[in-house]
């Protein structure tokens, strides 16, 4: 018999990642001792070990096989253009990557720079973008403080990452374009896998699946007259039917049901308006459909 081998994912070891990347795996039910200073750690609960290295790395690794899994931001995986397969969005680690320019400088747009330098840590998304528009740039990879480059007047301008975008105002730079939205993924590799693997990869997708529900849902209570339960009904834009219970006060009656966290401030007005009274919000720990 073959032996078992453990599902191996990478995670970026320390940055921006890497506390939301262990907080999903924790919600989803794999423990872990302690994953500071280390290169692998195996859970506590499942067969399965975590490979901490630099984001950079983690498409790669995942392609090779020498990792099952991978969470890393689109961004990277798309640069390495590595081969392999986006399994999930998972909702954080949300940014852009957008083209910037002096706003010293006279550019209003990103088909102004042909034939110009650009800044970048993405030098082969930075190419395709360019070549979309027809035009030649010439890329200068950097691998950190990329906004600093067109004071230096190494660059004439730059694509970096951006997310509320008060780096690149305090370097006095304009966003022309964005060439790319991001977050983070989780990623497999194309390699063939024993299907115990597969399993608990399946597993664990349904996991996140309702982790990522219930995060963006919340569960609603509320009392109202019996006569406002079709009223209330429509307005809720419910996942699943309401749950309706009686109450003491017999012409009264208790509604609960489960809303997604955008709706709720639309419809709490209208709720009112329809007699309901004592409305409560909860968070919801997980969520399976
Ligand atoms: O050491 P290692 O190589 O693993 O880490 P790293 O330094 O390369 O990456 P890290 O930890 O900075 O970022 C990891 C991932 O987080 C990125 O690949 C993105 O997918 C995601 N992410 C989300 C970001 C940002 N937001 C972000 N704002 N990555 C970087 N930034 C930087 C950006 O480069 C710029 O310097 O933050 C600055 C801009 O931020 P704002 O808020 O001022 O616009
Ligand atoms: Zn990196």
């Amino acid at each position: 018999m073959e032996p078992v081998q453990t599902l191996r994912i990478a995670i970026q070891k320390s940055g921006r990642l890497t506390e939301k990347t262990i907080t999903l795996l924790e919600n989803i039910g794999i423990k872990f001792d302690g994953y500071k200073n280390r290169l692998l750690v195996k859970a506590l609960n499942f067969d399965v070990e975590l490979l901490l290295i630099r984001d950079d790395d983690i498409p790669e690794y995942v392609q090779d096989g020498i990792c099952d899994l991978g969470v890393v931001g689109a961004n990277v995986t798309l640069e390495t253009q590595a081969d392999v397969t986006v399994l999930k969005d998972l909702d954080f680690g949300h940014c852009r990557l957008s083209i910037a320019s002096p706003v010293s400088r006279s550019i209003s747009s990103a088909k102004e720079l042909g034939g110009k330098r650009i800044a970048t840590s993405y030098p082969v998304l930075t190419k395709k973008y360019f070549e979309k528009l027809g035009l030649e740039v010439k890329t200068i990879k950097i691998s950190g403080a990329v906004e600093i480059t067109p004071r230096l007047d190494v660059a004439d301008a730059i694509c970096d990452l951006v997310s509320t975008g008060s780096t690149l105002k305090t370097n006095g730079l304009r966003e022309l374009e964005t060439i790319l939205h991001s977050q983070s993924q989780l990623i497999r590799t194309n390699k063939e896998l024993p299907e115990h693997k597969t399993e608990l990869i399946n597993k664990f997708l349904v996991r996140i699946e309702g982790q990522l529900l219930a995060e963006n849902s919340r569960y609603i209570m509320m009392n109202a007259p019996k006569e406002s339960l079709a009223r209330i009904t429509e307005i809720i834009p419910a996942l699943n039917s309401p749950t309706v219970l009686p109450l003491a006060d017999p012409s009264m009656i208790a509604i609960h049901t489960v809303i997604p966290i955008t709706k709720f401030w639309e419809v709490m007005e209208e709720l009112k308006a329809a007699g309901a009274t004592g409305i409560v919000m909860l968070p919801i720990q997980n969520m399976i459909n």
